[in-house]
């Protein structure tokens, strides 16, 4: 009933910042435009409509702020209180931005990395203007990205985003180097798993909080949401590289397995069945065997 919908759309918090979602990718497409016209195509490629991604961190980070500023108006005199609570709003925004430009800047040098040929359902930038153009790409993307932190003018702000910079290069170091015993460890797999995914969600909310002026102690609790948040999302991505289609992934099904990574479905499995542990042996010197491998997993 009629009823039923309008108390379906109070409850439902993703109507809060659907507005300023959908204002994320002009912001973006702005924030990109080079001098180069090559470098600019190139960058402005993943902001494009139509491709844009989930916008998961963006939309974490537009709640967290809505969740958070509500203390700010009750600190301040009426008159200034929208005042004050828009221009945070435009900081916290930006950090939301930022979060989005550092996490696509990785995606287009883990492409190259992993010579893909698809993300987000269409040709990845360096299949479609090769390596070069798209290492660059992410170094220009990174360099912007700086531009808005610094421009924040929040030290601290800037160091946690910059720190989340060296966990990602770390986390796909360590999925690059790891040995057989790391590579079957839940231990390790959860450290890489911090460093590759959840740092930027944890450290961004965390962003988010101080700029809103709350307190360490809550600044601490949406760095450990975040972190959560974070882990649990990436355990859900490699399950659905079990379980998704090429249509629902936007690239092709198993394809950590193929390239010889290990995830957590995988691991939860080979503790439940240490035999197990030869198959992975034999896929991991082979990972022609995938088909073999997989009628066991
Ligand atoms: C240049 C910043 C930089 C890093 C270089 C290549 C590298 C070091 C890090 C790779 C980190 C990486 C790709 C981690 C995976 C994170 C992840 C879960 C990506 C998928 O995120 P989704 O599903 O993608 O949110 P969409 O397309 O929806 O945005």
């Amino acid at each position: 009933s009629d009823s039923t919908s309008t108390h379906k759309e109070e409850l439902d918090p993703f109507s809060l910042v659907a507005d300023e979602l959908s204002l994320l990718s002009n912001k973006l497409r702005a924030m990109v435009v080079a001098e180069v016209p090559k470098l600019a195509s190139a960058a402005e490629y993943f902001f494009k409509r139509g491709v844009e991604g989930k916008q998961f961190r963006p939309t974490i980070l537009l709640l967290m702020a809505t969740a958070l500023n509500v203390r700010v108006p009750e600190a301040l005199a009426a008159e200034s209180a929208d005042v004050v609570s828009s221009e945070l709003r435009v900081r916290q925004r930006g950090i939301a931005e930022i979060t989005e430009m550092i996490h696509v800047a990785s995606l287009l040098h883990d492409d190259v990395l992993d010579d893909a040929d698809t993300r987000r359902g269409v040709g990845s930038l360096n299949f479609v203007m090769g390596n070069k153009i798209s290492v660059l790409a992410g170094d220009f993307l990174l360099s912007r990205a700086c531009v808005a932190l610094a421009a924040l003018k929040n030290t601290e702000v800037v160091s946690l985003l910059a720190t989340v910079v060296e966990h990602l290069v770390t986390g796909e170091t360590m999925q690059m180097t790891s040995t057989t015993d790391q590579r079957h460890s839940m231990d390790y797999y959860m450290q890489k798993t911090y460093y590759k995914t959840a740092s930027l969600i944890s450290n961004s909310c965390k962003a988010v909080a101080l700029l809103a002026g709350q307190s360490a102690e809550v600044a601490m609790l949406a760095f450990e949401y975040g972190k959560n948040l974070g882990l649990a999302f990436q355990l859900i991505d490699d399950v659905l590289d079990f379980t998704g289609t090429s249509a629902s992934l936007g690239k092709g099904s198993l394809s950590d397995i193929r390239h010889g990574i290990i995830t957590a479905p995988i691991l939860f499995a080979m503790e439940e069945f240490p035999q197990l542990r030869n198959v992975v042996g034999q896929l991991e010197k082979d990972p022609t065997n995938v088909d073999i491998a997989l009628e066991y997993l």
